[in-house]
C-alpha cells in the first residue's frame, strides 16, 4: 500500500486499482438542485450533513440545442463557490426526433455530441437521461395527503387510464410543458406506429454514436429507468425491468453506457426485485448513479411514494443500501422525492425537508454497513 502511494505521487500508478478502490468504496451523497428559481437553496443544500454533491441541469435551453460549455461552466462555478461539485447533470433530455428516429435526428444527434464534449471538458463525469417517449414521470396526484398528514405523490393506474393527455387540465412534474395542445396531438399521433422494437432500433442508433463520445470524452452515461416502468397512454416504453437493462447494457458494450438505478420507478413494480438488480448491474459496474426512494406498493399498477424510511413502505432500504455497499459502489447517489411536510410548499417531490432526512437515513445505514464490516 505505501508503495502503490509513493508509485501514486511520482505519477507512475493510478490512483488505486479496481480491488482496492472497491475496498474503499465510498458513495458521493448529492441533492438535486433546480438552479437559482428552486426555492430550495444551494445555502440550504450545504447545510444537510454529509451533502457533497449537486445534481442540475441547464434549464433554459430548448431540448435537442447544444448546450455551451460558457452556461455548463458558469453553472459550476456558482456550486463550487458554495463549497459544493457539480456531480451529475441531470437531465440532457434526448429530443423526440431521435426517439422516434426521424431524418432530422441526425441534427439532434450531433448537438447531443457537442453536449457532452462540453460536459467533459467542464469536468462533469455522469449525465442521467431518459428515454421515454413524450412524458417522463407520470403520477395521478401531487399532493396525495397520507394518514400523518403530509403530502405525497401517487400513481393510481385508472385514473391515469382517464386522463387525456391533450385535455390541457394535466399538470404533470416531468412534462415538457412547451408543447401547444395541437403540437402534443401532433407529436403522438407520430408514435402511434412506433413499437418497443423499433424504440429499442432508435435507442441502439443513437447510443452506437454517443457511447463513442463519451468514451473520448471520459463522461459515464446512465440511463434512467422508466416511471412507472410500464406503458402510459398507449405509448412504448422500454426500460422497466431486469431483463430489458440487461439488453440496454448489451446495446453497447462500453462501461460508459451505464444506468441510473432509481429505486423508486423500478422498485414500484413488486416483480423487479431491487437488490439483485443492483447486485447484478452493480457487479458488472454498470450502475453509475443511484436514485434512493421508497415506495408503498398499492396495486399492480399503483403505488404512493413513501417516506425513505424502509417500513414506511414496500421497499427494504436496508437491503438495498447494502446492495450498493457490497458491489463496491462509489459514485453519486441521491435521495429521490420526498413528501411534503412541515407546511413546506414547492415543486412535487422537491422540497428540502423530506429530501434531507431521506439523505440522513441514507448516510446512516452506509455509514453502519461500513463500521460494520468487521
Ligand atoms: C423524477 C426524475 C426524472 C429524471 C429523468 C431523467 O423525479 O427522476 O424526471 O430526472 O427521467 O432523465
Amino acid at each position: 500500500m505505501l508503495f502503490h502511494l509513493v508509485l501514486m505521487k511520482l505519477g507512475t500508478v493510478p490512483p488505486f486499482d479496481d480491488k482496492i478502490s472497491s475496498e474503499v468504496a465510498m458513495m458521493q451523497m448529492t441533492f438535486r438542485w433546480y438552479g437559482d428559481d428552486d426555492p430550495v437553496t444551494l445555502d440550504h443544500i450545504r447545510q444537510i450533513p454529509g451533502m457533497t454533491g449537486i445534481v442540475s441541469a441547464i434549464y433554459d435551453i430548448s431540448v435537442g440545442e447544444a448546450w455551451p460549455l460558457e452556461k455548463i461552466l458558469e453553472l459550476k462555478n456558482k456550486i463550487e463557490a458554495k463549497g459544493l461539485s457539480l456531480a451529475v447533470i441531470e437531465s440532457v433530455p434526448v429530443h423526440e426526433d431521435i426517439k422516434l428516429g426521424l431524418p432530422t435526428r441526425e441534427q439532434y444527434i450531433e448537438n447531443y455530441k457537442t453536449t457532452l464534449r462540453n460536459l467533459g471538458q467542464a469536468g462533469v463525469g455522469v449525465v442521467c437521461y431518459n428515454f421515454m417517449p413524450v412524458f417522463d414521470w407520470t403520477r395521478s396526484v401531487l399532493d396525495y395527503e397520507l394518514p400523518d398528514g403530509s403530502n405525497a405523490l401517487i400513481y393510481n393506474e385508472e385514473t391515469v387510464q382517464k386522463m387525456n393527455p391533450l385535455s390541457g387540465e394535466l399538470e404533470l412534474p416531468g412534462w415538457d410543458t412547451s408543447y401547444t395542445k395541437e403540437g402534443m396531438k401532433a407529436l403522438l399521433e407520430q408514435y402511434q406506429n412506433v413499437t418497443e422494437e423499433d424504440l429499442w432500433e432508435n435507442l441502439r442508433y443513437f447510443l452506437t454514436q454517443i457511447i463513442a463520445v463519451a468514451d473520448e470524452v471520459g463522461v459515464k452515461m446512465a440511463i434512467h429507468p422508466d416511471d412507472p416502468p410500464w406503458s402510459i397512454f398507449g405509448l412504448p416504453r422500454i426500460i422497466t425491468c431486469k431483463e430489458n437493462l440487461e439488453r440496454f447494457i448489451n446495446l453497447v458494450d462500453s462501461p460508459n453506457n451505464g444506468i441510473t438505478l432509481c429505486i423508486g420507478s423500478l422498485g414500484c413494480s413488486a416483480r423487479n426485485n431491487m437488490p439483485e438488480i443492483i447486485r447484478h448491474f452493480g457487479a458488472k459496474g454498470r450502475i453509475h448513479f443511484g436514485h434512493l426512494r421508497n415506495v408503498k406498493i398499492t396495486g399492480e399498477k399503483g403505488f404512493e411514494e413513501a417516506a425513505h424510511k424502509s417500513e414506511a413502505g414496500s421497499l427494504d432500504m436496508y437491503e438495498i443500501m447494502k446492495a450498493f455497499y457490497d458491489t463496491g459502489f462509489d459514485g453519486p447517489m441521491r435521495p429521490d422525492h420526498g413528501r411534503m411536510i412541515w407546511g413546506e410548499t414547492g415543486r412535487p417531490g422537491y422540497g428540502l425537508y423530506d429530501r434531507a432526512l431521506g439523505a440522513t437515513y441514507l448516510n446512516g445505514i452506509w455509514e453502519a454497513l461500513e463500521k460494520s464490516k468487521g
